[in-house]
């Protein structure tokens, strides 16, 4: 059985989740604590020399870090990950925007304004946060709406990884003050990944808690 070291809240963490349910795929879950310091303890460094979740545990022993490496890895031999290598490429292209320019800000955003609920929001850095923030979404809101209303990030027939790589830091812009009414490609998108047949949301059976800062195990 495949097992994934993850936080409770981490974004990353759940875009592998996601797509495992979306798969089918079960998973082990081994939920570490960053407020703990699990993550700098010297048995997780050996497992994940990043020091960051997630990491996953492949039944022959291997681990594997960076959230895109593993969405990759579990798409292998599915429709998530397209044949054709234009196609694929393309996706790998929605990724890298992703880590590059949409993560990070939002991530930003909610870890200190929600989750630490410390910091304030009109100052530096989060103004610029914001910013580079906004400037992200809408570039994923103008290329939903160029894929058309039944197109997906990265490709036009069937969701891919981009797909999965770019939800869940969307979902969770407003708990870092990023509201996505200015974002009408982004909404319709959101609710069509949501009622996708095996759609996990970050705490399954408890949709009071998905956009929650509360600290409850
Ligand atoms: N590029 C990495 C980023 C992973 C990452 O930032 N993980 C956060 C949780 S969402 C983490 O482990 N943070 C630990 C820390 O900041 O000490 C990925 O996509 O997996």
């Amino acid at each position: 059985m495949l097992k994934l070291y993850d936080t409770l809240r981490s974004g990353n963490a759940w875009k592998v989740r996601l797509l495992a349910s979306l798969l089918g795929i079960p998973l082990e879950r081994q939920t570490l604590s960053i407020d703990r310091g699990d993550l700098k303890q010297p048995e997780f460094l050996r497992i994940a020399p990043m020091g960051h979740v997630p990491v996953l545990q492949l039944p022959d022993g291997n681990h594997l870090a960076e959230s895109l490496a593993i969405l990759h890895y579990l798409a292998q031999g599915s429709d998530w990950w397209p044949q054709d290598t234009l196609a694929q490429a393309q996706v790998l292209s929605w990724m890298s925007f992703e880590q590059d320019r949409h993560m990070k800000p939002l991530a930003q955003l909610r870890l200190h304004l929600a989750l630490h609920g410390h910091g304030n929001p009109d100052s530096e850095p989060f103004v610029g946060h914001a910013a580079a923030a906004r400037a992200a979404l809408q570039v994923l809101d103008s290329q939903l709406e160029r894929q058309g209303a039944r197109g997906w990030v990265a490709t036009l027939a069937k969701p891919s990884i981009a797909d999965v790589a770019l939800y869940p830091y969307t979902r969770m812009a407003p708990m870092g003050g990023i509201g996505l009414q200015p974002y009408p490609a982004i909404r319709a998108w959101l609710e069509r990944i949501e009622s996708l047949p095996g759609y996990q949301s970050l705490f399954p059976g408890q949709p009071e808690r998905n956009l929650s800062t509360a600290e409850l195990a």
